[in-house]
């Protein structure tokens, strides 16, 4: 039964005194799965049809506790799609999609960083290294939203990161990828920051990551807490759990090893999502790491030592899958979320987090599948987060719904060395910043501005909706990256197309404001002395 279809019952709560009695008496059989509630769960029964029931934890406690030895195993026979699992491993590959959290487009080796990182140096080696590989915004929530359905976050109503205790949230209807792999049989498991909704809240009721395809999922809803070392705050399958001794990146592919070695079934393919804590704040890295930057000052040291663990912990992944033949058909992309909030580690790019200046939105990119792509290819051609939902539906052959929702293109075409034509441009919207957003055609990217004089509270907030709806830019920018990746040379004024630019940019606004996710109940606003004046980054400078 599909992980999605379930939750819905959940929410409605559909509950059945005669299959109840049922259970409690033993006919038919029954599995267990963790509810999206934790103070609830829910047993499934089946008859030969698919019917379930919630229970609540006081009213059958004594049940709960004989069956919760039984969850994880009987809830992965439950999860797993019925069709398309005889042929999926010869004709599909796994795929394992890895996310690096705040890391900068200049942090690995590979991409000119001071980090020792050697195993995604060599992923990178033998695989393609992308240079203008772009996150789908300059912040955490709304970039894994993009990453997630191949749709502009602007769109999906994720226009900022998401506070904790905030209605903001990828909505249920939405596809994800692992909805759509989990409907191709792919076993899909979510490991490490999720940060699009909140998490075993019951004051919220989002989806969870089993309601957006994940039939597994350790997490946090967004940082480690108190930091990478010894977290407090991680969910496993919607069960909040105690303090986890070690670093976050550990615990994470510990836990994907973990999964494939004892829950993953071989006959389907595997999709699984791994979104690491690190680079972002607050930073704890091991001291045998941090003592190999003795040349930096400590905090710097503490950076790169926590890029190196990420390494470490992408090697411990990769070894696993060598040790059982898996590496050589499994699909790896690796990329980050957001350019980094520290200034060297985007390099020659301007600005950082939060900005939609490169430095907030170019990545590292790495793409390598041993099986099919040919290694040590380095592409230069734009592409990014929005692009891996319409690439991956391209390579395992699923039907997408409603295509013209995406705004990514397949880069399927480009992997193999083949013809590539972008459908609509990448762009990146944030209003919290100014400039507020930007578009890329070919080489040339079209910033514009609001010059509002909108003051932040530190959330979205119920004025924010209507600002988004009504903003108009006052002035461009416009660079040529080719020429200047660094965005010192705004050729606005003198470029031949700028005229073009400037209506392709107003006309995306325009779709954001007529076709972007209306949130109708946002906190209000706060008082004015809890508020900031709105980024800019040639101010702050
Ligand atoms: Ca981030």
């Amino acid at each position: 039964m599909k992980a999605s279809r379930l939750s819905r019952f959940i929410e409605n709560r559909n509950y059945d005194d005669r299959l109840a009695r049922e259970l409690i008496h033993g006919t038919g059989w029954m599995i267990f799965l963790p509810s999206v509630n934790p103070s609830s769960f829910c047993i499934g029964f089946s008859d030969g049809k698919e019917r379930w029931i919630l229970l609540k934890s006081r009213e059958q406690c004594l049940l709960k506790s004989v069956l919760l030895a039984l969850s994880t195993l009987l809830f992965f026979s439950c999860s797993t799609p019925e069709t398309n699992q005889q042929d999926n491993q010869a004709t599909k590959p796994n795929i394992l999609l890895i996310i690096a959290d705040d890391m900068g487009y200049a942090d690995l080796g590979c991409f000119g960083g001071k980090a020792n990182t050697p195993n995604l140096d060599e992923l990178a080696q033998n695989g393609i290294k992308f240079t203008n590989f772009y996150a789908a915004a300059p912040n955490c929530s709304p970039s894994r939203a993009g990453l997630m359905t191949g749709i502009s976050p602007s769109i999906l109503g994720m226009y900022n990161y998401r506070p904790p205790k905030h209605p903001m949230h990828l909505l249920d209807k939405e596809v994800t990828i692992a909805e759509m792999l989990h409907e191709q049989g792919y076993q899909t498991g979510h490991f490490g920051k999720w940060h699009l909704g909140a998490l075993a809240d019951e004051e919220f009721d989002h989806p969870q990551p089993i309601d957006q395809g994940f039939s597994y999922s350790l997490g946090t809803e967004n940082n480690a807490q108190p930091s990478h070392l010894n977290p407090v705050n991680f969910i496993r399958n919607g069960v909040k759990i105690r303090e986890l001794k070690g670093y976050s990146c550990q615990l994470v592919a510990n836990e994907a090893i973990s999964w494939l070695d004892t829950i993953y079934r071989e006959d389907n393919p595997f999709f699984m999502y791994v979104a690491f804590h690190e680079p972002h704040a607050k930073v704890a890295s091991p001291p045998e790491l941090v003592a190999k930057y003795p040349e930096f000052p400590p905090k710097d040291a503490e950076y790169l030592a926590n890029i190196e663990n990420l390494d470490l912990a992408v090697g411990k992944l990769l070894t696993r899958l060598k040790a059982n033949n898996q590496f050589d058909n499994t699909l790896i992309i690796f990329s980050s979320d957001n350019g980094s909030y520290r200034q060297a580690s985007n390099g020659a790019l301007k600005a950082k987090k939060s900005f939609v200046y490169e430095g907030g939105i170019r990545v590292p990119g790495i793409i390598n599948w041993t099986n099919k792509l040919q290694s040590g290819q380095t592409i230069e051609e734009a592409a990014g987060f929005v692009d891996i939902f319409p690439t991956l539906a391209e390579i395992v052959n699923a039907k997408v719904e409603s295509k013209e929702r995406l705004d990514g293109t397949s880069i399927w075409p480009l992997l193999k060395g083949e013809d590539f034509k972008r459908e609509k441009p990448l762009y990146w919207f944030f209003y919290r910043t100014t400039p507020e957003m930007a578009l890329r055609t070919d080489n040339k990217v079209v910033l514009g501005f609001s010059d509002d004089t909108l003051t932040l509270s530190h959330q979205f907030v119920s004025p924010d909706m209507d600002y988004i709806r009504n903003m108009r830019f006052t002035r461009y920018e416009l660079y040529d990256l080719e020429e200047d990746i660094s965005q010192q040379k705004n050729i606005f004024q003198s470029d031949n197309e700028a005229q073009n630019f400037q209506k392709s940019i107003e006309q995306q606004l325009n779709q954001i404001q007529e076709r972007g996710h209306y949130w109708k109940k946002l906190p209000p606003d706060k008082p004015a002395k809890q508020k900031k004046q709105k980024k800019d980054w040639v101010r702050l400078k």
